[in-house]
């Protein structure tokens, strides 16, 4: 964890902003996979990891907002527990190390919070914190705090000097793990031969992995957990993979590249037209403008490729405010990175993506832009446009005859089998523009080919 200097801060500057009441942020428990004691990989609250840094289940930690001071609950192991997993550090011990001052046993939290006139909580995303906190409120209809929520966006929107490091740090893991993906895929390997490597790279190095990893030939399946296909030559391999720091901070990288080692014409056009698309997305990467400018220039750059290849045409602004760019990018340009893969979505994705000027859109494809208002100094996000060909979506459209006058169905026939490609980087928003994170990963159709054939 970090010193506990900034755990102290971080939690009088949240203390600051809220009236009166209590903060409560129980931290997480074991979550059983298939039986009781056979539990998932534990994974703290990265909420309570923020304000405590301490990285152990069955913890609770409240701060009087009234004058910031803070207390642990949490029990130490008994001789029964210590047979099974081992000793570990003393509750005591746990609350100096995060600079917190008061520790009590758990048993005693209900009564502790009865005292006050409001608990502030904070949205609960899992079935058992549900059930905890209504077994410590009392009252039945408790609902999370959105004076709490919006002040704890804030604070974790910007990062610091220390969590730049620990994402840079998890970078530094992603990228070796891109590399060794580009350099072991080759025609009659299977997906899952290459995800263990990844994942085999990362756990040597005490990293986790962010997310599960999506590695397929089928870039056009969004969000494919599927490792089971063997890879051919001709098919394109997209990699969405990155791994978690020691302190859990993500990263999150996509490579696009071909089995064979070298791209087709097709492919090369469509692979450079992403390539572009991230460009002009970048070019926007700066305070004071709206990440929506960005998706959308993005989107109008895919259009301008997409009439040249044959696919679209008419004009690229009412392609996009028509909506008809979608079918081929589907998803938004990106969103936050920080403890979470996507920054703070278990808080809200509008309140952490959109402000009182920007309100999501409800059309296909922009509906899903996760962060769409004005970019700040500290922000750390995904740019990751692509183009898609989705077979089932492209037979929908066709029949419904959606945005015909711009879409060449016709001229979509031949690209059926040919997935989909996706570029993404992470980038730390700076007083005059951004600074793209963590080392180079090959990136431009000569740099992947020449990392594929040594
Ligand atoms: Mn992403």
């Amino acid at each position: 964890m970090f010193n506990e200097n900034i755990y102290i801060s971080r939690r009088k500057i949240l203390s600051n902003q809220i009236n009166e009441g209590m903060i409560l942020l129980p931290g997480n428990m074991p979550v059983p996979m298939n039986y009781p004691s056979n539990t998932l990989r534990f994974r703290q609250d990265s909420n309570f990891l923020y304000y405590c840094g301490l990285d152990y289940p069955n913890l609770t930690t409240v701060i009087d907002a009234t004058n910031g001071e803070t207390t642990l609950f949490g029990d130490d192991l008994e001789v029964d527990d210590i047979v099974w997993e081992g000793e570990r550090v003393t509750v005591k011990k746990m609350a100096e190390s995060a600079g917190i001052d008061h520790v009590e046993k758990n048993s005693l939290l209900p009564k502790f919070l009865s005292n006050t006139s409001k608990v502030h909580t904070l949205p609960a995303y899992r079935a058992d914190q549900k059930s905890f906190l209504r077994s410590i409120l009392d009252s039945q209809n408790f609902s999370s705090s959105k004076e709490l929520i919006v002040n704890v966006i804030k604070q974790r929107s910007i990062k610091s000097k220390e969590e730049i490091y620990e994402i840079e740090r998890a970078l530094e893991v992603t990228a070796e793990m891109h590399k060794i993906a580009m350099k072991h895929t080759r025609d009659g390997v299977k997906e899952q031969v290459i995800v263990g490597k990844m994942e085999g790279y990362a756990l040597e190095r005490g990293h986790g992995m962010a997310y599960p990893a999506i590695f397929t030939i089928h870039g056009e399946i969004l969000h494919n957990n599927a490792y089971g296909n063997k890879m051919k030559s001709g098919q394109l391999a997209l990699n969405d993979s990155g791994s978690e720091s020691p302190l859990h901070y993500a990263s999150d990288i996509t490579r696009t590249f071909p089995v064979s080692g070298s791209f087709s014409d097709t492919q090369k056009q469509v692979y450079s037209l992403v390539f572009e698309m991230q460009e002009v997305a970048l070019a926007y990467c700066k305070p004071g403008i709206s990440y929506k400018e960005a998706h959308l220039a993005s989107a109008k750059k895919a259009v301008d490729g997409l009439v040249n290849m044959g696919l679209m045409r008419g004009s690229s602004d009412d392609a996009v405010s028509e909506g008809a760019h979608a079918l081929f990018f589907p998803h938004g340009l990106g969103h936050m990175l920080g403890l979470d893969v996507h920054d703070m979505e278990g808080l809200g994705e509008d309140l952490v993506g959109y402000d009182d000027d920007s309100n999501r859109s409800n059309q296909f494809g922009l509906a899903y832009l996760r962060l769409s208002k004005d970019l700040e100094p500290g922000f750390v996000l995904t740019v990751e446009p692509g183009i898609y060909f989705i077979p089932h979506l492209i037979e929908k459209w066709k029949n419904d005859k959606k945005h015909s006058s711009f879409i060449n169905y016709d001229a979509l026939s031949q690209f059926k089998n040919f997935g989909g490609i996706r570029i993404e980087d992470n980038i730390l928003i700076t007083d005059d523009g951004y600074r793209m994170l963590g080392p180079d990963i090959p990136k431009t159709v000569d740099d992947i080919e020449l990392l594929m054939r040594s």
